[in-house]
């Protein structure tokens, strides 16, 4: 049993450790985990926290591992940055989960502005998805295949893969994945899944879709980008979360982070925000298949929000100064009074292939 808490003379405040990947394991997930960047060792306390597993059990990188890092230009491929990062979390035995192969952002000029037909497209897709995941074969739990192929409405989004290739790219993506590295989970992983009832519908239309080509999916992940006061309740996340689960895939959030505004935040908007994660960890805790939840850093001087959404920020679990704050304690809390419930992740029970008997999809020569 572990020791979640140290009390002060009083019962209230609770101090809490930085124990959120023990708590989450004891709780029946696999991990809890955070993206981590190159520029986090400039910062001493928050390097110390983001290096300690009892604290964090999976990294993402939050972009050393996007197109336009690894290939900058056409076949020749650069891993330094990426592999500091996965030898760091292997060696402080963490899981990676990668991020990410084929997505419309972060592309080099090459590929977005390449003048491609569907046999050239397939054959720059396979080449990147077969040197990248042959790179760091057996280094990732997980690999986001796919990232952000639809539109808020459910629609898929124009992006190169799509004009050269139609919806033939889904299935694509996932089988040269699996072609490359069969010993990791492949993902479809999105945002605003847990907002938009017709975009979560949409990323069940590509699961199955993939499905129904013969073609092994393991997971959708939510990213989870959430804005504090519209956060859904737990239950209706949980309902989402099962439209996953019901075409026998793993489900895990996959960028968590719950943004405020207006700044500064107060004690109100800081205990709203407290709620909303927890919202989000206990619907992940209610579903059997959500392996685990990465949060996008866990700094308020570490995160994209403020220069994307100016007005907007303190979006993490720490303060700037890494410490702990109100959403920190009640996901902690959470957590720990959710040990036990759930038995421990079952890697092998997560391993089920759900094709169907249809014949592979074929791959256009290029
Ligand atoms: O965290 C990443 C940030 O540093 C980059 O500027 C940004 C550019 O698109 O990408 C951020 O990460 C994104 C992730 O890869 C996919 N989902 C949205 C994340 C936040 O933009």
């Amino acid at each position: 049993m572990k020791i979640a808490f140290v009390t002060g003379i009083l019962a209230s405040p609770l101090v809490v450790l930085a124990q959120l990947n023990a708590l989450a394991k004891d709780a029946g997930l696999l991990y809890f985990g955070t993206a981590v960047s190159p520029g986090d060792s400039n910062d001493a306390p928050y390097y110390r926290l983001e290096n300690d597993i009892k604290n964090f059990g999976q990294y993402t990188p939050d972009n050393a591992q996007k197109w336009d890092a690894l290939q900058p230009s056409r076949g020749s491929f650069s891993y330094g940055a990426a592999d500091a990062i996965v030898n760091r979390a292997l060696s402080n035995k963490m899981l990676m989960r990668c991020h990410t192969l084929v997505w419309y952002s972060q592309l080099p000029g090459w590929v977005s502005s390449g003048s491609w037909t569907k046999d050239t497209m397939t054959a720059v897709m396979q080449t990147h998805i077969s040197n990248v995941m042959g790179h760091f074969k057996g280094k990732c739990y997980a690999w986001d295949v796919i990232n952000e192929a639809l539109e808020d409405d459910g629609s898929y989004r124009n992006n190169p893969f799509l004009k050269a290739l139609g919806d033939s790219y889904f299935a694509l993506s996932f089988k040269f994945a699996a072609a490359a590295d069969a010993t990791t989970k492949l993902y479809y992983n999105d945002y605003n899944l847990e907002y938009f009832p017709v975009k979560a519908d949409g990323a069940v239309r590509i699961a199955k879709l993939v499905q129904a080509a013969g073609v092994p999916i393991h997971g959708v992940g939510l990213q989870a980008h959430m804005t504090v006061g519209r956060t859904p309740s737990r239950a209706n996340l949980t309902w989402t979360l099962n439209k996953y689960t019901a075409l026998g895939l793993d489900v895990a959030y996959t960028e968590l982070d719950v943004r405020i505004k207006p700044l500064p935040s107060n004690s109100s908007s800081l205990q709203a925000q407290a709620k909303e994660y927890e919202a989000i960890v206990g619907s992940c805790l209610d579903v059997p298949r959500c392996v685990g939840i990465t949060v996008w850093g866990f700094g308020d001087s570490h995160s994209w929000i403020p220069s994307t959404f100016p007005g907007a920020g303190d979006s993490n679990l720490y303060d700037k100064n890494s410490k702990p704050k109100p959403a920190f304690s009640s996901v902690s809390a959470l957590l720990a009074s959710a040990s036990g419930k759930r038995p421990p992740w079952n890697t092998a029970a997560s391993t089920t292939l759900l094709t169907t008997t249809k014949p592979a999809v074929a791959t256009p020569t290029a």
